[in-house]
């Protein structure tokens, strides 16, 4: 009995564990977005989930950040008026669907110019294991593979309650 609560428990664990591990990618890493870096080159080798998020940081004004379609990606334009692209200098996209997704900066020459680039979102995938940054160490900034205080009170509750209501049962 309690064994399979236990067991029951660790399950439950499990899967919040996993849900709370999403990861923050900052486009571009330390450059963030703008001009002059390989935004294809950064998202390759990269798996990307559903619940992680893209952040875009960029200056203000300069540059702007729009979801497209393939089509229009490839004519790095987006084709849909109501289809208003993102401002503001620091942009976050929760990744909520799986499949591919095409972002490009809609300002000026810039997408054909570098700043556009593809993924594919993926299910919930194996458990994941940080990624070490690609070259200097973690910016100070850095907030990616952090469980916050909170989402980590909410898991210990999780667990006692249902081993609670286990046993009761
Ligand atoms: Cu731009």
């Amino acid at each position: 009995m309690a064994s399979k609560a236990f067991l029951i428990a660790v399950i439950v664990a499990t899967v919040l564990v996993a849900s709370t591990l999403a990861t923050d990618y900052m486009v571009g890493d330390n450059d963030g977005w703008k001009l002059g870096v390989d935004y294809t080159a950064w998202a390759k080798g990269k798996t990307f989930y559903v619940g992680d998020t893209l952040m875009f940081m960029y200056k203000e004004g300069a540059h702007n950040v729009q979801k497209v379609n393939g089509s229009d990606f490839k004519q790095c334009k987006s084709t849909n008026s109501s289809n208003l692209p993102l401002t503001g200098g620091n942009n976050v996209i929760p990744l909520k669907s799986p499949g591919k997704k095409w972002y490009i900066c809609g300002i000026g020459e810039h997408c054909s110019k570098g700043m556009q680039f593809a993924i594919t979102v993926s299910v919930q995938g194996p458990a994941p294991t940080p990624t070490p940054w690609p070259t200097a160490p973690p910016p100070p900034s850095s907030t990616a593979y952090e469980i916050s205080p909170l989402k980590s009170l909410v898991l210990v509750f999780a667990v006692i309650a249902t081993y609670k209501i286990m046993i009761m049962a």
